[in-house]
Order: C-alpha cells, then structure tokens, then sequence
C-alpha cells in the first residue's frame, strides 16, 4: 500500500478506497497549471464509485478541463461484496453523464489492445480536447481480494472463478501474439520464466531485507523538522 516511485511518477497506491482520486485532479491541475502535456492516470476497483470521493474529483477534473483519466478495473466485486449489491447503477461507466465534457468509454478490459486503444484515445482527448475520460474497463478478480479472502465459496462459484480464468488476458495476447508470427511459444515460455523469476526475487530480497528503524516511520511521512523534534513526534504516540 505505501509503495511510491516519484522517479517513474507513479504517485502511489493508497489503502483508503477513492482517496487517491482527488490527487489525481490535483496532479491533472499541477499539469495544466505549469503548462505541460503529461495525461495522469488513475486506477482504481469498481468499489470506489460509490465514495464521495469519486463524483468531487470528476467533478472538478471536468470543471476545470484536467488532463486525468479515470480509469475503473471493474472486476464484478469489492472485496466479497457484488457491484450490483452496492452500486445503484448497472453500467458504472454511465456515471460519467452526470459531467460535462468528461469523454467516457467502456471496454472489455481482458483484451489488453483494446484497453490499449482506448486508453491511447483517452490521452488524445486529455492533450488536443483539453478533456478528462472515464474508461470503465469490465475484468475480473482471479484470485481473493487478500490472503483472508477464501476466493470462492462464499460469495462466488469456482465455476465463475474457471470460467473467467478461461479468458485469461495474458494468456490471449500470447496466444495472439503467436499466432500473428511475432513470438514462438518458446519465447512466451522464456519471457515468463524470467518475470516469475524477477518477482520471486524481489519477494526474496524483501524477505532478506533487514526490518526497517522504528523511527523510520517517521520518515517520507512528515518534514524533516517534525521527524526531528522528538517533542512534536511523542504528541502523537
Ligand atoms: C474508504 C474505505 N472504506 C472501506 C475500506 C475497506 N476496504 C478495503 S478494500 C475494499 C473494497 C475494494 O474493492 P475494489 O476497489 O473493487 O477492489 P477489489 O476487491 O476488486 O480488489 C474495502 C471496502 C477502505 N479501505 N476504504
Ligand atoms: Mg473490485
């Protein structure tokens, strides 16, 4: 959850459900302030459309033109809690009516070149219509929200779970990607040995890793000068 790359702009993941969307219209309005021709882009699970959180920032991102896209991974579920259960709205990506000038589109987010497309449209619209998108990308959740979620049983079928996995996105672009004579199966094997591998290190790095100072919480969070002064920082313990 507190993973954040300033070098690559990758501006975090965030616990809190929708929180981060008002930063992406701070961050759209930091673009169209300075002047520059960034997009900023905002993923976040199909449960977040029902925080306020949501409708303020497509409001002000459409008020002032922002160059944000919005992007909701509709995977059918919040945490164990259907989307038809929560949401009053079948097709969430009809929430972008409530905002003028908010362009807004609907895919099928287990094709990976069509969330390409209209992703790369959503950046067009951001640059030369000096708009904001909402793209609603329809996929799914193959394995439980956390290590607590028992994944199926209690609130879905392993056959909803084995049917959707029979549409597995990484699977079907390698399949078309072989198929168009751009890779042969071998270099599809190869290429995913070597990303298993990459993340079974990095999670054995971590593993490796000695834990982190208790003070080090403190540190990224506030400014040096509270991290500094214990006076202020026990305030808070
Ligand atoms: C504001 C807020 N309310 C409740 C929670 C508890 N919570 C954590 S994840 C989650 C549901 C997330 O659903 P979704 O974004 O669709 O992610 P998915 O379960 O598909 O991974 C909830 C309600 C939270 N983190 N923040
Ligand atoms: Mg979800």
């Amino acid at each position: 959850m507190h993973l954040f790359d300033r070098s690559v702009n990758f501006m975090g993941g965030h616990a809190i459900v929708g929180g981060h969307l008002p930063i992406a219209a701070g961050v759209g309005y930091a673009i169209r302030y300075r002047g520059g021709d960034q997009v900023c882009q905002c993923f976040f699970g199909d449960a977040a459309v029902n925080i306020g959180a949501f409708h303020e920032s497509l409001n002000m991102a459409a008020k002032w033109q922002l160059p944000v896209v919005f992007i909701i991974e509709n995977n059918a579920y919040g945490m164990g809690t259907g989307i038809r259960r929560s949401a009053a709205i079948s097709e969430l990506v009809e929430r972008a009516c409530a905002y003028e000038g908010l362009a807004a589109t609907q895919v099928d987010g287990m094709d990976v070149l069509a969330v390409r497309s209209a992703t790369d449209e959503a950046v067009r619209v951001a640059r030369e219509e000096k708009r904001p998108s909402l793209i609603e990308a329809i996929t799914y959740r193959f394995m439980g929200h956390s290590m607590a979620d028992p994944s199926h049983g209690t609130y879905r079928t392993r056959e909803e779970v084995e049917g959707w996995r029979a549409d597995d996105p990484i699977i079907s672009l390698s399949d078309r990607l072989i198929s168009a004579g751009l890779m042969d199966s071998e270099e599809y094997e190869e290429m995913d040995r070597a990303v298993i591998a990459e993340v079974e290190d990095s999670a054995a790095y971590a593993d490796a890793s000695p834990r982190p100072e208790e003070t080090s919480i403190y540190g990224l969070v506030y400014s040096d000068e509270y991290r500094d002064d214990p006076g202020r920082r026990d305030r808070w313990r």
